[in-house]
């Protein structure tokens, strides 16, 4: 069974390398940050926080998750930091759990518009704990209308105001988000989770400096270990979030997973990650634009950040769930997504999200980009030509090979 899994491994693996993955929220880790994550620290338990541990033998974990929190409050200049967060929807729940009682009202974009599932979906605890309200975006330009969420805010009057997105391509203007939500005595939370990699190298506006509390995933745009953390610069916040992750919701923390993060916080810090976020976004561009040239349309017409959401229906005629389909085919990896006023479902849509993260992270540069756009284009104007399919995921497979991921990897 042992050797079953490790097999199965070693087939993600390979898929991985031959597949050009697009998936705005994953990107490839460094092998510093697989070391720590796959290291002994598993084997630790450690409930509590540093220097106040339920369990003995702590001392070295100690100075792992204080030099975690050390380095992100650095990193996003901020006083205080939770890296215990299991993951960014641990880390919403940790949020709203500090500051609200069950029933509060929270203002938030949905999750058809670009939001994200612990915004207060119906089928997320979010939805069912909260009295969630939402804003929408601009039905012409498809961008937030500010006006309108402060229209909304003053009539409403929500406890918690919430930005950041999931599938949303242009700035947030956190400092907008700060007036509107000084405006109407609540508290202002941005989930900046896609994007934290650009605010980490100066590249968006820093949430951090304007909200009460931030959360973030590590694992997107930040390239760091699957998991969540909580900023913020106010002492009676981080108090009430250190009691709602723990003992609140979670149990011991996943001190593999937190020395990773600390690994991630460092890279995060050089200047060749800089660079790298400049590139995602430029890449980002690219793609944009030569999908453009190949007729598609961008929803808001363009992106400023690491993704572009494509209208695939009004473009080829295309469900985001037939399109999701057939780039599959030819390993190109991408998801179906809701565009706003989508008339679908989340299981059908009438998009696709695309990312560069991952991509970046491999070295794809803007030719490759260039290229990408253009298999793309043909393989959704041609899914019904089998040779045409062929090629096609041969001009993937080469693009692969020549960015080779995984060192190890034994190519067919
Ligand atoms: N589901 C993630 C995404 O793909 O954006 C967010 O948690």
């Amino acid at each position: 069974m042992i050797n079953e899994i490790f097999k199965i491994i070693e087939k993600e693996k390979k898929r991985q390398q031959n597949t050009i993955e697009l998936i705005a929220s994953e990107n490839f880790v460094s092998n510093d940050v697989l070391k720590a994550q796959g290291s002994i620290l598993t084997n630790k338990y450690a409930e509590g926080y540093p220097k106040k541990r339920y369990y003995g033998g702590c001392a070295l974990v100690d100075e792992i998750e204080q030099a975690a929190i050390n380095s992100v409050t650095k990193l996003f200049g901020v006083k205080y930091a939770n890296v215990q967060p299991h993951s960014g929807s641990s880390a919403n729940m940790a949020v709203y759990r500090a500051l609200l009682n069950k029933g509060d009202k929270i203002l938030s974009m949905s999750l058809d518009e670009g939001g994200h599932l612990t915004h207060g979906h119906n089928l997320s605890f979010s939805g069912q704990d909260y009295n969630f309200i939402h804003y929408s975006v601009d039905r012409q330009t498809n961008q937030i209308n500010y006006e309108e969420v402060k229209k909304l805010a003053l009539k409403e009057r929500p406890k918690l105001i919430l930005a950041g997105a999931s599938a949303y391509s242009r700035k947030i203007d956190f400092a907008y988000f700060r007036d509107i939500a000084k405006s109407c005595g609540a508290y202002l939370m941005v989930d900046m989770a896609h994007i934290a990699g650009l605010v980490a190298a100066g590249l968006h506006q820093n949430p951090c400096k304007y909200a009460d509390v931030v959360t973030s995933t590590t694992h997107k745009t930040l390239r760091g270990p699957r998991g969540g953390i909580i900023l913020t610069n106010n002492e009676e916040i981080i108090k009430k979030v250190n009691k709602a992750v723990f003992p609140g919701i979670q149990g011991g923390p996943l001190m593999h997973v937190i020395a990773a993060k600390a690994v991630c916080f460092n890279e995060a810090m050089t200047p060749e990650f800089i660079k790298y976020q400049k590139k995602v976004i430029n890449n980002a561009k690219v793609l944009c634009d030569a999908l453009k040239l190949e007729g598609f349309k961008i929803i808001t017409n363009g992106t400023d950040n690491h993704l572009i959401l494509v209208d695939v229906k009004k473009s080829v005629n295309l469900t985001g769930k037939e399109a999701e389909e057939i780039l599959d085919k030819i390993g190109i990896t991408c998801n179906k997504n809701m565009i706003p006023y989508d008339p679908t479902t989340p299981f059908i849509t009438s998009g696709i999200r695309l990312g560069t993260a991952a991509m970046t992270t491999r070295g794809f540069d803007e030719k490759d980009f260039a290229s990408v756009a253009k298999i793309i284009s043909t393989c959704l104007k041609n899914y019904d030509n089998k040779e045409v399919l062929e090629d096609l995921k041969l001009r993937v497979k080469k693009l692969c090979l020549d960015h080779p991921i995984y060192e190890e990897v034994t190519y067919e």
